[in-house]
């Protein structure tokens, strides 16, 4: 979520009232609005997407509830030394979260473990899950306040607490210590957040985090149902769940659990009322990334779910075979139960045989999705599959963030309204040309590039040149993302500075390159690619031959807060993922709102941006993501520039130090193993760069472009997607507070 005081009160619409307030009490609003720590309770673009669907829900009345789980340590500080990336805990709630408040009555009992018996009712048999441990699931209310209504709605997250039942028979039965420990295991659920969602480990804790989310949920849902209502065949007409990625897909075992088990509905009953009332979100396009939970351990830690997840496989495999007949490799491929050296339930397979719709995040991955990772099932269900492009809400990310810009915007159009119908935004392409808007515009663009360059001196001690160009990359650290193609090309530009007669250097276009962004802590290649960084910054930076032409910083622990301070300050962004690897990114979207022209592949919702802004007011370049494929399977026979080889070569050479280090991440470039294709991109990369350098020379050009690229960021709000999933998936209006 991060920061909540300026967004709250913002969107309540008491900004000047509140500052005035606060000065009156001796204290500058934005001074005391720095205070506060981020609430980093995600990993990135999947957890932050979801804050920006809050404000959006919120802002346009819809009745939602965000639901997820209130860790002690959110996603670890990142502290550089020596150039490498440390991992430090996140104590974001040691001094109180004033934000939140603690719903003391509205807990719920988790329960793991145990057995399973059968016992006799109504004449038949029925299951009854016995369990062997329950931790308590306490609710802390976050308040998601909308702009310009009265609605606030609630982001509902679960702490786990001791569960008091199971403790009192270890202290009757004398065993004390005991007692205490397990009060302590209790509390480990909602401790730590993972810091790598991509990759699934089979780890027990993961599991059990996300049953306990899932069941403290789905508990809060069907008592807030019951309250008023008394027949379950009414609960898909009130309640939709949207399953956000698969970590939440036990919800439909516990869901069929709850009304079999527990409401003694017949399983067919139960089965139709499941399949009304889920939706799925998938946010990869890699089968490996698709989680996958071995039995042994959803067998021991959910044994009565474990057994309804093969009852609703062996309905769904005879309901199959009866559809595509007894083609074997096609019902191992889909089926629910992978049977392979460690059997395991894959929780997508799952997700999909039981929602009604499944989603992707922008066309092309709705396209991968349909083409190749879930092709089985679209040929199966085709009516299923569609797609919700993301969005960023612009309320935080250019009237919070960018203050200066949202009042010219404000101006120029002569009306505030666009904060909550964005589309208005597009009334400022009729004055792209205005040489007073002009003027203005590139004002509003140096006084962020102003607070930018502060921050950076702050932090790192480099003094930048605010009429650099300042070209940013932030996001997390992945090899998909290619952070590493963006520090070599920085190497080549040094390179060629340092090889140029001294007169030459004048045409040269000053930059400052700016990245950011967290590794996983076992993600060793993302590391060393934040050693590589800081390496090369640490030579550029002190060459006194380069001076302001180039400098590189690497900007640490990059978080909501940080995006805030960046992206309006930043000329040129670069979203230059492999082709048919990013399912849509959302930072593009959000540089794109603040007038930051993209130097971007055609990748993920870049392709509908290109379609919005058009693609001369951006830097295009790289493979296509049907030409991807063949690439790969020329291996080294892959034609790379010169360039490239000699980049990676500097660095090989230790021209930077660090050779031994380094090595890794060379072998992963060369001799067949480019799998990104760093090297086969090279070339076209730095013609993008040249021309956007070309481009910031014609500073009308570029100020008519960035004008552009804020009026066609419209689309790309996230009051659009919210509306798409509200009309087309969950069938709900608006519903406005009465007060
Ligand atoms: C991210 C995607 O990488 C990004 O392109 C997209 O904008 C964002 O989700 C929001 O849709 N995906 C993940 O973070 C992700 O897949 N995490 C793991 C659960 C697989």
């Amino acid at each position: 979520m991060g920061r909540s005081l300026s967004n709250s009160v913002i969107n309540l619409g008491i900004r000047d009232q509140y500052a005035d307030a606060l000065k009156e009490l001796g204290f500058e609003y934005e001074v005391l609005a720095e205070q506060e720590g981020d609430a980093a309770l995600g990993n990135g673009g999947l957890a932050r997407l979801s804050a920006c669907q809050m404000d959006s829900l919120a802002t346009m009345d819809y009745p939602a509830w965000g639901y997820g789980l209130r860790y002690q340590y959110g996603l670890f500080r990142q502290v550089i030394l020596d150039g490498y990336q440390h991992e430090h805990p996140d104590y974001w709630l040691n001094f109180g979260n004033p934000w939140e408040i603690e719903r003391v009555h509205v807990t719920y009992p988790v329960k793991f473990y145990g057995t399973v018996e059968d016992e006799n009712f109504n004449g038949g048999k029925r299951k009854v899950w016995l369990p062997g441990e329950m931790v308590e699931a306490v609710a802390y209310d976050n308040p998601i306040p909308g702009h310009g209504t009265r609605n606030t709605i609630t982001l509902r997250l679960w702490a786990a607490k001791p569960s008091d039942q199971i403790d009192m028979e270890s202290y009757n039965t004398g065993d004390y210590i005991n007692a205490v420990v397990n009060r302590q295991r209790a509390e480990t659920i909602s401790s730590v957040l993972y810091p790598d969602d991509r990759s699934y480990q089979g780890k027990e804790l993961r599991l059990k985090q996300q049953y306990f989310f899932v069941s403290a949920s789905l508990q809060d849902i069907i008592r807030r149902f019951k309250d008023s209502h008394s027949n379950f065949d009414d609960f898909p007409e009130k309640v939709a769940l949207q399953l956000n990625d698969t970590h939440p897909s036990l919800a439909i075992a516990e869901v069929m659990r709850v009304l079999v088990d527990e409401e003694h509905l017949d399983w067919k009953r139960a089965w139709g009322i499941v399949c009304k009332i889920f939706s799925f979100t998938t946010h990869t396009v890699l089968p490996e990334g698709l989680e996958k939970v071995p039995v042994d351990l959803l067998e021991s830690l959910l044994p009565r779910h474990l057994q309804i997840i093969y009852d609703i496989n062996f309905d769904y495999i005879e309901e199959l075979k009866k559809k595509i007949g007894l083609d074997y490799d096609r019902l191992s491929r889909m089926s629910i139960v992978e049977d392979g050296a460690v059997k395991s339930i894959r929780m997508a397979n799952l997700a999909i045989v039981c929602s009604h719709t499944v989603n992707g995040v922008s066309r092309v991955h709705s396209e991968l999705l349909k083409t190749r990772v879930f092709k089985d099932f679209y040929e199966l269900w085709p009516h299923k599959f569609d797609y919700k492009t993301n969005g960023v809400t612009q309320r935080r990310w250019i009237v919070v963030s960018n203050p200066s810009l949202s009042a010219l915007i404000s101006k120029w159009l002569g009306t505030e309204a666009w904060i909550r119908d964005v589309d208005l935004l597009a009334g400022l392409q009729e004055q792209a040309a205005n040489v007073d808007l002009h003027e203005e515009w590139r004002m509003v663009r140096k006084l962020n590039k102003m607070r930018l360059a502060e921050y950076i001196e702050a932090m790192s001690g480099i003094k930048v040149s605010v009429s650099a160009m300042f070209d940013v990359q932030i996001k997390r650290i992945h090899e998909y993302k290619r952070q590493l193609l963006n520090i070599l090309g920085i190497i080549h530009r040094y390179d060629c500075i340092k090889n140029m007669e001294k007169s030459d250097r004048t045409k040269v276009v000053p930059r400052v390159c700016i990245i950011g962004g967290k590794a996983a802590p076992g993600y060793e290649i993302a590391k060393k690619i934040i050693k590589l960084c800081n390496a090369v910054a640490e030579k550029i930076n002190n060459d006194p031959d380069v001076g302001d032409l180039l400098k590189l910083v690497f900007i640490p622990d990059y978080n909501v807060s940080v995006a805030e301070l960046v992206i309006p300050g930043a000329d040129l962004s670069q979203h230059i993922s492999t082709a048919g690897h990013e399912a849509s990114g959302t930072g593009n979207m959000k540089f794109l709102m603040n007038g930051c022209l993209l130097l971007a592949t055609e990748d993920g919702s870049t392709v509908e941006i290109i379609e919005e802004i058009g693609e001369d007011n951006m830097f295009l370049f790289g493979a296509k993501m049907h030409e991807v494929p063949a690439l790969r399977v020329k291996g080294p026979a892959l034609k790379v520039p010169l360039q490239f080889a000699s980049v990676v070569r500097m660095v090989r050479d230790g021209y930077f130090g660090f050779q031994d280090y380094f090595e890794s991440l060379c072998d992963k470039l060369e001799g067949g193993n480019d799998f990104y294709l760093l090297g086969y991109d090279f070339q076209s990369y730095l013609e993008a760069q040249a021309a956007a350098d070309k481009a910031f020379v014609d500073q009308e050009k570029w100020t008519r472009m960035s004008i552009l690229s804020t009026a066609g960021s419209g689309r790309f709000s996230s009051d659009r997607t919210i509306e798409e999933y509200a009309e087309k998936t969950w069938g709900i209006e608006p519903c406005k507070c009465p007060f």
